[in-house]
């Protein structure tokens, strides 16, 4: 394994599907699998494993060398793990470093957000839009949607109250399943976004300062084989994204200072047919 920190990883396509993954090994080949066959030609595919202490990467690994999709995708590791902000912020450096991507629809590696959910962004792949993220929406998707009715409360009801400290209304801030052009994301100072959970709304926030084009779709979102946030996890978190809406606003936006600075965080690039010791 070899440990880079230049950020050049060989992307040629314009389309970037990133997949942070941390401890996915149950789901990380099936959420490859149910890839719409267009996005593999369409997209370079991106997974960032943040230090997986289960089998993800050897799952990962040996659907590889059996050559199990369409193309090859590329595969790092932080040489820590670097939490869910820490993984995205490093995802978007490497897109914005590279010579060709001009959009990032990040993924979930544990499949919570269906794959198949990315055909929603194909009408948005060339359009005027920073920003398209999916809200879960049981009244579109009566069945298919499993977020539990108390979360699916909770989560509505922080979204408006995040859309009024604000002031830029959103019909969801606690949204994974998004995508970010690179105007967009070249107007960001990554280093300077939260490092905690809540970077998905923080980058929202960013968005409404910037008057970017944003676009909303109904999505539904997969819970029934997942843990959920229980408890004083749940109140922390709450309490959390309350205190991180009212310093957004009062700190403002953290705008590049010029084009969003490389990370200098370090990773590995794992090439296929190498196996974690
Ligand atoms: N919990 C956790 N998830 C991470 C981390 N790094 C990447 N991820 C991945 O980030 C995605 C979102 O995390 P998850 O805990 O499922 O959040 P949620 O579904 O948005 O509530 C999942 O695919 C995780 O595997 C990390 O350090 N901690
Ligand atoms: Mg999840």
């Amino acid at each position: 394994m070899t440990v880079e920190n230049n950020l050049n990883i060989s992307l040629s396509k314009r389309l970037l599907i990133y997949i942070p993954t941390y401890n996915c090994a149950r789901y990380i080949v099936s959420v490859l699998d149910e890839i719409p066959a267009e996005f593999w030609n369409l997209a370079d595919i991106l997974v960032v494993d943040n230090r997986s202490t289960d089998e993800t990467v050897n799952n990962i690994q040996k659907a590889r060398s059996e050559h199990r999709w369409p193309n090859p995708i590329h595969l790092i590791q932080p040489n820590k793990n670097i939490g869910y902000s820490g993984s995205q912020k490093l995802a978007y450096s490497i897109a914005l470093n590279s010579g060709t991507t001009e959009r990032v629809i990040m993924l979930h590696g544990d499949g919570q957000y269906p794959p198949e959910l990315l055909s929603e962004y194909s009408p948005y792949i060339d359009s005027e839009y920073g920003l398209v993220y999916g809200y879960r929406d049981k009244s579109t998707y009566p069945r298919k949607e499993e977020t539990p009715a108390g979360t699916y409360r909770i989560i509505k009801a922080l979204s408006a109250l995040e859309s009024l400290v604000t002031g830029h209304s959103r019909k969801e801030w606690h949204t994974g399943f998004v995508m970010y052009s690179r105007e967009f994301l070249q107007q960001l100072d990554l280093e300077e976004l939260t490092d905690t959970y809540h970077i998905d709304g923080h980058i929202q926030f960013a968005s409404g300062e910037l008057g970017t084009n944003v676009k909303a779709i109904p999505i539904w979102k997969r819970y029934k084989d997942y843990e959920q946030l229980k408890g004083l996890n749940r109140l922390t978190y709450i309490f959390h994204v309350m205190r991180l809406m009212v310093q957004f606003r009062i700190k403002g936006m953290p705008k590049a200072k010029n084009i969003s600075a490389p990370s200098t965080q370090q990773f590995s690039i794992i090439p296929i047919g190498s196996t974690e010791d």
